[in-house]
């Protein structure tokens, strides 16, 4: 009995050492320390020796027992240390080295340019105001003075959806829903997406305008010829000249083309301004009476101008761009250029 202890003893002992891993150590557990592990039955085979040597022979085996069971503890919290040394060195970071520089994107041309006139306009005390992009034909034309048989209702003009829906062809539509919950004095600008049928290289059938409106008692034509050169001289440089042509809008009446004397050349002339010297960058005038009245204003004690922008225009020629889609295709060879 004594020797197949010692062997047993042996045997459990020379395994642990051959033991690389949690689950042989398990299964070296319960091969000799589990319910039918070999000290187990070692345990059970007391009963067949004689009565004198069990204390001593059994006090053998539970020594063997506590000791395995110490030894593959220690075996164990070994493992697991060689473990955790292991993952803490394949996770080393290298601290030292530079960090990779994240690809930050940039502001599209488009909303430079909107955020220069927007904030020309807000430090002159205008409201910025946004609206839908589908709207009836009361706020696209009615409102606006824009009779049914007018050509700028032209179907090849405008984008109907349905009978009574379209998408607007100009932000004028947001002053009129402005002007039916407010009372004058109004100084907003409207932003945004239009859309018309109109395509080749300076015209997209979408594309972005500011417009603006101001409405108080005892304005005039003289108010917004020095607003207009205000925001010529913030936005293009203090010792810009502007030039107001008469001109017609529906909705304006006096109306006026406003030019700028050339922004690339200063007015000498150059290809950009096709040696005029002057550049045409927005249309204004007198809100229309008819269009005041419509909303309810009292067209003999308040009156108003009108300005509108393509920020494509603007763009183009502020950045000298000669292709209008190159706003939209999102090439970042274009693109960045402007951060
Ligand atoms: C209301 C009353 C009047 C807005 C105006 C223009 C003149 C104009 C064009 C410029 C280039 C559009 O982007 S473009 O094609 N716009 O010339 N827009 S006055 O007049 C208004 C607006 C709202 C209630």
């Amino acid at each position: 009995m004594e020797a197949s202890i010692q062997a047993v003893r042996a045997r459990a002992i020379e395994e642990c050492s051959q033991v690389e891993n949690l689950e042989e150590l398990q299964q070296l557990r319960v091969k000799f320390l589990g319910k039918k592990g070999e000290v187990t039955q070692l345990l059970r085979g007391l009963g067949g020796i004689p009565a004198e040597q069990r204390p001593v022979v059994g006090q053998m085996v539970n020594n063997l027992k506590s000791e395995l069971e110490q030894l593959y503890d220690e075996k164990q919290a070994q493992l697991e240390r060689l473990i955790q040394q292991k993952r803490l060195q394949e996770e080393t970071l290298d601290i030292t080295l530079p960090g990779r520089m994240p690809r930050s994107g940039a502001l599209h041309p488009l909303t430079l340019v909107l955020n220069e006139i927007k904030q020309i306009f807000i430090a002159m005390g205008y409201k910025v105001v946004e609206g839908p992009e589908i709207e009836t034909d009361y706020y696209n034309f009615e409102a606006l003075n824009i009779p049914k048989d007018h050509p700028a209702r032209d179907m090849q003009d405008t984008f109907y959806i349905t009978e009574d829906f379209l998408l607007r062809s100009q932000t004028s539509p947001v002053q009129i829903h402005v002007m039916e919950r407010q009372e004058p004095p109004v100084r907003i600008i409207a932003p945004g997406k239009v859309y018309r049928a109109d395509s080749d290289l300076t015209h997209s059938p979408m594309f972005h305008q500011v417009e603006g409106l101001l409405v108080d008692e005892g304005i005039t034509f003289a108010d917004l010829k020095g607003t207009l050169q205000a925001f010529a001289e913030a936005m293009f440089g203090p010792e810009t000249r502007t030039r107001f042509r008469p001109s017609y809008f529906p909705f304006t009446e006096p109306s006026a083309e406003v030019d700028v004397s050339c922004i690339i050349c200063r007015g000498r002339g150059c290809r950009v301004c096709s040696n005029t010297g002057w550049l045409e960058i927005l249309g204004s005038g007198m809100v229309d009476p008819r269009v005041l009245a419509k909303v309810g204003y009292d067209v003999d004690k308040v009156s108003g101008f009108a300005f509108g922008m393509g920020i494509e225009r603007i763009a183009m020629l502020k950045y000298g761009i000669n292709d209008i889609r190159l706003f939209y295709i999102n090439d970042h060879r274009f693109l960045n250029q402007f951060r």
